[in-house]
């Protein structure tokens, strides 16, 4: 007997819709995937879109995004943007199962969205930073169209009486695997193909001996290594250094095809130089130094501060070279704009930077060519101020203008244009909420006051006295001081430690609570934990 009319319900097509959007979705993405590798990987929509919010993002909102998920904050940004991409997917599948076109058309407008997300990024060079998203949407507006049109066909052998005849069930079935797996096929090939884009890059990292300093770093104390669980070494390893910048794909630059111009205001001898002119030392003395780095989004007790041993050039040695000068000797320019291929700019005080202290562009950290995350293959590091006044990854560009002229890219987003590193202690050990035996519990951390020194450190317990914490022998002023202090904890329960540090010229750390935003927190950190 054959089969009475079978034609789908309306839930059913909804719900059949919803699934074609999604499928439409998913080979936009795939296609754009494996487009932006021959375009550039920061050109596809989603990394265009998420750049773009995280541009756009006020400083609060990044503020509340970094406390709360890290370094994950970019990982949780791309999967939301994926959370909405899908609902509104169905939302479209669903609307081209009424409306064909309709749905196609919507589908292409998420197209032009991403396009102006890749071409309006301040890294994007050219026009071609649209066409993965442009592909994408144009492949999947077909597909959607397509699909849907399927959900109406009958089946072959029915096709002849019209009107009649259940819907192609085997037909869409098909049509909808062949779309997800051509779909991922793209979409791994492109995931391949981009990783393997920053080849060049590492080839020319694996090629770097990084030099002997002319100038190396001071021997540092042995007393200076303090050792106890739970306390931070003193020179962080390059693979638990904080990372805190706004790339979503850490770019990958070729050392032997990267340049660094400097030009602007004042600049007698604008000059390009190359990577191998830093290593020759033809562009200015290379030295070592310890210096400890912070960001300005670092709470009271944060992870965002890290201390290695640097390689690098004299920054105000090139400077001097281009005819540079200090404003306080008649120079025009008091701001340095530094650049980075990503676009990113910051803004350093020309003063601080030639004033004798040991601003470098560095090559190296802890002994390796810097890692691609921390720069590589060149970025500025200026002791005593916050990374985001100085300590340009991926740097490309110098440009001297002045402070009145010109508000760098936080600066913009309501940040201070200039923000020297503020007096800050840490404890480390023993962790919040620890529930230490009774007897001496040891108390350890950090404490850092970069270009001025860390002279003495406190710890109270309770509302009890200040009492002097030992203090590990200081490697310079420009590094972090590692301290303990072994307490007596007689009675058993709640107690708050709190510590306090003084800087070099004899300045304490405020107790007043300020945030981070607009150049650094302010305020002493305190442990509560409860003795056994
Ligand atoms: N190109 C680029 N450089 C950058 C940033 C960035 O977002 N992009 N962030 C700055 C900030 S805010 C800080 S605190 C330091 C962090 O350096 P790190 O990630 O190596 O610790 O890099 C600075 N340099
Ligand atoms: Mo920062």
């Amino acid at each position: 007997m054959r089969s009475v009319t079978k034609n789908l319900s309306e839930r059913s097509r909804t719900v059949l819709g919803a699934l074609c959007g999604l499928l439409a979705g998913y080979a936009a993405l795939a296609v754009a995937e494996l487009v932006s590798a021959a375009v550039r990987p920061e050109a596809g929509p989603v990394v265009a879109v998420g750049a773009t919010a995280i541009d756009r993002t006020p400083a609060t909102l990044k503020e509340w995004a970094i406390r709360h998920f890290g370094t994950d904050d970019k990982l949780v940004l791309q999967l939301g943007i994926l959370a909405v991409l899908a609902v509104l997917a169905m939302f479209l599948g669903v609307l081209a199962v009424r409306f064909r076109r309709a749905g196609a058309a919507g589908v292409l407008v998420f197209g032009v969205v991403g396009a102006l997300a890749a071409t309006g990024r301040p890294d994007s060079r050219s026009a071609v930073d649209a066409l993965p998203s442009v592909f994408g949407a144009v492949v999947a507006a077909v597909l959607l169209y397509w699909l849907v049109a399927r959900l109406s066909a009958r089946r072959p052998e029915q096709s002849a009486d019209a009107g009649g005849g259940s819907w192609d069930r085997r037909g869409f079935v098909s049509a909808a695997v062949a779309a997800a797996a051509a779909s991922t096929g793209a979409g791994l090939l492109g995931r391949a193909l981009n990783s393997s884009s920053g080849r060049g890059a590492v080839t020319s990292r694996s090629a770097v001996v990084l030099p002997r300093p002319a100038s190396p770093a001071a021997p540092v104390p042995t007393s200076a290594f303090l050792q106890l669980p739970g306390l931070s070494p003193l020179f962080t390893p390059n693979s638990d250094f904080y990372r805190v910048d706004t790339a979503l794909v850490v770019p990958k630059v070729d050392a032997t095809t990267w340049r660094l111009k400097i030009h602007g205001e004042g600049v007698a001898r604008p000059r390009t130089i190359t990577f191998d002119d830093l290593l020759q030392g033809r562009a200015g003395e290379l030295i070592e130094r310890d210096i400890t780095l912070a960001c300005v989004s670092n709470e009271v007790g944060g992870p965002y501060v890290g201390n290695a041993r640097w390689i690098g050039v004299r920054l105000a040695d090139l400077l001097k070279s281009c005819g540079v000068r200090p404003p306080s000797q008649g120079g025009p320019a008091d701001q340095l704009v530094a650049r980075s291929v990503d676009g990113m700019t910051i803004g350093s005080p020309v003063e601080a930077v030639l004033d004798g202290r040991d601003a470098l562009l560095a090559v190296g950290m802890n002994g390796q060519p810097l890692p691609f995350a921390h720069g590589f293959p060149v970025r500025m590091v200026v002791p005593g101020l916050y990374g985001y006044v100085s300590a340009c990854k991926w740097i490309e560009d110098i440009e001297l203008t002045t402070f009145a002229a010109y508000d760098a890219y936080w600066v913009k987003r309501s940040w201070a244009q200039q923000a020297p590193v503020k007096t800050q202690s840490r404890i480390d050990t023993p962790k919040p909420f620890a529930r230490p035996k009774r007897g001496t519990v040891m108390v350890a951390g950090v404490a850092w006051a970069q270009h001025r020194g860390i002279s003495r450190v406190e710890v109270r317990v309770d509302d009890g006295p200040w009492q002097q914490a030992e203090l590990a022998a200081g490697d310079t002023v420009d590094t972090w001081r590692l301290w303990s202090f072994a307490w007596q904890a007689t009675s058993t329960g709640s107690h708050t430690l709190t510590v306090r540090a003084t800087d070099g010229t004899g300045t304490p750390q405020t107790e007043q609570r300020t945030p981070t935003v607009p150049n650094g927190a302010t305020g002493w950190h305190s442990v509560v934990v409860s003795v056994d």
